[in-house]
């Protein structure tokens, strides 16, 4: 389903003035200019939403569906373009190999197009048996010490970039689930050789102007170690790779109270961060709605992260992707809620007083340097992701529009409560 341009428009036209006032309210602590600024780079943000949040959430003990749900490819793509219509920040999708492989290559290129949607970073995935495959991942893929089952997992990251091409992709996401569930299973240098050395093949296979970006995770699946377990490692890999080669952080994948701006800040700094997975959590890799339980940290990563876009023309442009799961939530409303709390945490620190910020720290005034961070951090940035919106043809207050539009009624209607997404 596609939302009539005119529907939108007749929700935001009642609110328009209040919002004037509340933007002019903001005009007398900002500059124009630099709310002008804010408002392009909030226009200008885009972020992949992966062809595996559209379906019905759940975890390992249980998933409660909820209807409407996409039952192909080209239904989750549509999903997405209402998303981006409604928030103009989803204009990108990330796909999943073998969950979504388009069968009609063409066809969805074309309706992706229509809907002002790119094809991301495309995923691999080595982390479950295939159905058919000669070889099993049960003890790893990439890092297996059995030879066979290292050279199907490298044959089939070769295959992703082979889809990947034919959309119109630029990298490849690498999250390696191997590991060891137990003290022994294997020889830590061993496998990680073994996971080097597939990485290398796969990194010959890329084209020229592709990006490999190398995920990290501490534990799970597997329960006493993982292969690559941290940004050391990934970073480590991705400079045996090559040039094209990054690490990818995502904010789930780290033990608890892991300083994270520190992480990106050091690979900004040496050019090899490359892409980032949103998502928020309380105990572990939660998944939880991005900016649901930590919001400050959230604000305290983007400060670096545009400390690095701005400082670091080394790193190069980074691939943006929600990686949560809205468990008990409509996946879509979840979405909305997910690019709301990024656009707010980036809108904060792009309203930090970076000279200010630098005077205080070369004087050690320790007070003002914490008081600049937290004057941005306290600023109600909305009335600027409004205006960015407003601007660009996109709902004023997205999630309202999406409830008043009744957009899962419509989406039941037309799809039915039974309809079950791939994945996981
Ligand atoms: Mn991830």
């Amino acid at each position: 389903m596609r939302i009539d341009q005119q529907e939108i428009r007749e929700l935001n036209n009642p609110g328009t003035d209040t919002h004037k006032r509340c933007l002019e309210g903001l005009k007398t602590v900002y500059s124009e200019s630099l709310i002008e600024r804010v408002v392009n780079r909030l226009s200008d943000f885009q972020v992949a939403l992966p062809s595996w949040a559209l379906g019905a959430g759940g975890t390992r003990f249980g998933r409660f569906s909820y209807g409407g749900e996409p039952g192909s490819l080209e239904q989750k793509i549509e999903d997405i373009g209402v998303i981006h219509q409604l928030t103009k920040t989803a204009g990108a999708v990330s796909l999943h190999i073998p969950w979504d492989i388009p069968k009609d290559v063409q066809a969805v290129k074309e309706l992706a197009d229509s809907l002002g949607i790119t094809f991301d970073a495309m995923n691999s995935n080595t982390f479950q048996d295939q159905e058919g495959a000669a070889e099993s991942y049960r003890y790893g893929s990439l890092s297996s010490v059995h030879q066979a089952a290292r050279e199907q997992a490298v044959e089939h990251n070769i295959e992703v970039i082979r889809i990947g091409e034919q959309l119109g992709s630029g990298s490849l996401t690498v999250w390696l689930a191997d590991g060891a569930n137990f003290p022994g299973q294997y020889n830590f240098q061993t496998v990680l050789k073994h996971a080097e050395d597939s990485l290398k093949k796969i990194y010959r296979e890329l084209p020229e102007d592709w990006k490999l970006l190398i995920e990290y995770k501490p534990y799970e699946p597997n329960f006493y170690s993982t292969v690559i377990q941290d940004w050391g490692t990934s970073f480590m890999l991705a400079n045996a790779c090559g040039e094209k080669a990054f690490t990818l952080v995502d904010l789930g994948h780290h033990l608890p109270n892991t300083n994270i701006e520190q992480i990106v800040a050091t690979l900004m700094s040496q050019g090899k961060l490359g892409g980032f997975h949103f998502n928020d959590s309380k105990y572990g890799d939660d998944d939880l709605t991005v900016g649901s339980v930590k919001p400050y940290n959230l604000f305290l990563i983007f400060n670096e992260l545009v400390y690095g876009m701005e400082n670091n023309p080394q790193n190069p442009s980074l691939a943006w992707m929600i990686d949560a799961s809205h468990n008990i939530k409509d996946p879509l409303e979840d979405l909305i809620q997910s690019l709301e709390a990024i656009l707010i945490a980036y809108a904060q620190a792009l309203l930090v007083d970076r000279e200010a910020l630098l005077e205080a720290q070369q004087g050690s005034d320790v007070v003002r340097c914490q008081e600049i961070l937290q004057d941005a951090y306290r600023t109600d940035v909305r009335p600027l992701l409004r205006e960015a919106r407003l601007r660009s043809g996109g709902a004023m207050y997205p999630l309202q529009a999406y409830r008043e539009l009744k957009i899962r009624k419509r989406l039941i209607e037309e799809r039915g409560m039974r309809v079950r997404a791939t994945g996981l």
